[in-house]
């Protein structure tokens, strides 16, 4: 039931007799995870107890608490899920490469299963681990309906070329789930200390906790529901009206893992919304969602302006000492002290809400580069931003979407213009004429401080 191309060896190591463990990372539910379904498959073979960790780095790339507490609070939910099937779920604070081994040790393991990420911090944890661990690491990619290594090899140049490969494949991929059964193993292990994790956090409480969204795999499960519901059926046509709410605001549920996209994707295509909308979320969802997964799986220069293409590198290098009308810091930016009523109001949607409309983040990312002294800042200040303040920051989408917008990846040339070379061209104007700007300023004009 769980096909074998989901599954990599990291180490050339055998299963040995002991606890099977699931160190579970980016995949944060019970339901739909196609790593927790090996695990528990493998444990039944080898008639070994099933164990779940999660290693609680001491700092993941800056996340702020607003972060960590959805993901901690998501991550309560699993343990309570877990202990219903009879499966003990641990959390274990410090280095991952340092604290997993050491628990594999204490839990006299066999074998350790983790889920897929192709970020550079997840694949150093894992190399570091599976270079110590005496046992085998299978790494399961729960995160993507056609596993990223198996939709292509190589770095694709865009949508387009990925599309047919992600296509041709997704009636193996696109499948139902089993149900995790309950494990007849005691019932005996003790429960997660959170409030002593929660204290020991050193996260910047400056970015506080969102309250408009429930974290966890049950609240994914009703936001799905919701935007299946009212929304699907205006998607296609509102999707780039930020004044609409045509939105999923899936985006924190999937990075965080709480939602499987393959789950979703069942979903959608069970409704009876027209098939022009589900079309149109479905290639987001999977297309570009995928797409990003292969940028960051394949470009180790994912988060920088190394990794975009040569027109574009040479364009804007070409353009780099052009005349600036406005130049803001980052910490300009950050403030929202800009020029311009609309920018400041997507800066203080991001900062206040955890979110960022989709079509209004690239003409965020967009001005950024306008305005910013060198494309190499413009880069820079639009990942610190976006990761800094979205819940759903930190994700492949995220690094692509800024080098998408800033870097022309995976876009073509345009016609050349002061500071953007051929990079795609967006203003205000444009904006007004897809949708209500005032309105959308009036929503988020920051309060004017009595
Ligand atoms: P919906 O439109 O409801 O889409 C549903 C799902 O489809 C999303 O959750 C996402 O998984 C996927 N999706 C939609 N649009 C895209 C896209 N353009 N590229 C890849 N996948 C997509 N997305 C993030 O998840 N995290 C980020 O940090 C992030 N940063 C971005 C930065 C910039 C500059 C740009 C231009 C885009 C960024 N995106 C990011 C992609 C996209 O804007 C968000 O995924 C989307 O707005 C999330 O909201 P939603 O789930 O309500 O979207
Ligand atoms: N994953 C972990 O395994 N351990 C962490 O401590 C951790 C913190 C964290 C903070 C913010 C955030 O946005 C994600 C975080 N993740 C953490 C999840 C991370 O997305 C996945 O683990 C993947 O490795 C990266 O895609």
């Amino acid at each position: 039931m769980i096909d074998p191309r989901r599954i990599t060896l990291l180490n050339n190591c055998r299963d040995a007799s002991g606890t099977v463990i699931y160190w579970m990372s980016r995949d944060q539910r019970v339901r739909h995870n196609w790593a927790l379904l090996f695990a528990r498959k493998k444990a039944e073979q080898l008639q070994q107890p099933l164990k779940v960790v999660f290693t609680l780095a001491p700092s993941f790339l800056n996340a702020p608490l607003r972060h960590y507490d959805f993901m901690l609070k998501g991550l309560q939910e699993v343990e309570r899920a877990l202990r219903k099937l009879n499966i003990p779920f641990y959390l274990v604070q410090g280095e991952p490469e340092i604290e997993l081994p050491r628990f594999a040790r204490e839990m006299k393991a066999g074998v350790v299963v983790t889920d897929f990420s192709p970020l550079k911090i997840s694949r150093e944890w894992k190399r570091r681990v599976g270079a110590q661990l005496p046992l085998p690491l299978y790494e399961v990619d729960a995160h993507n309906i056609v596993p990223c290594r198996i939709a292509s090899g190589k770095q694709e140049y865009s949508a387009r070329t990925l599309r047919p490969k992600i296509n041709a494949l997704l009636g193996e991929f696109l499948t139902g789930f089993p149900e995790p059964d309950r494990l007849d193993s005691p019932n005996d292990y003790p429960p997660v200390d959170w409030n002593t994790h929660f204290s020991r956090l050193k996260a910047d409480h400056r970015v506080a906790p969102v309250t408009w969204l429930e974290p966890g795999e049950t609240a994914a499960g009703a936001c799905l529901d919701s935007f299946l519901q009212n929304r699907l059926c205006f998607y296609a046509k509102e999707r780039n009206d930020p004044n609409s709410g045509a939105l999923s605001n899936l985006s924190p549920y999937i990075h965080f893992g709480q939602i499987s996209a393959q789950f979703i994707a069942l979903q959608v295509s069970k409704t009876d919304a027209p098939e022009y909308d589900r079309a149109a979320f479905l290639e987001e969802l999977i297309v570009r969602r995928e797409l990003s997964e292969n940028y960051c799986c394949y470009n180790n220069h994912y988060d920088s302006l190394e990794g975009i293409p040569s027109w574009a590198r040479e364009s804007l290098m070409k353009h780099a000492a052009d005349y600036r009308e406005y130049i803001y810091t980052p910490d300009e930016f950050e403030k929202g002290a800009t020029h311009e009523p609309l920018w400041n109001a997507a800066r203080h949607e991001l900062v206040t809400t955890g979110k960022i409309h989709g079509y209004m983040r690239m003409y965020w990312a967009k001005k950024i580069l306008e305005w910013s002294e060198s494309p190499e800042q413009a880069f820079n200040t639009a990942l610190f931003l976006n990761d800094r303040y979205a819940l759903d920051g930190r994700d492949p989408n995220g690094y692509t979407g800024v080098a998408w917008s800033i870097g022309g990846v995976h876009d073509r040339p345009w016609f050349e213009r002061p500071v953007y070379g051929k990079i795609r061209y967006m203003n205000a104007s444009g904006c007004a004429r897809k949708f209500d700007v005032r309105r959308y300023i009036a929503r988020f004009e920051e309060k004017k401080s009595m």
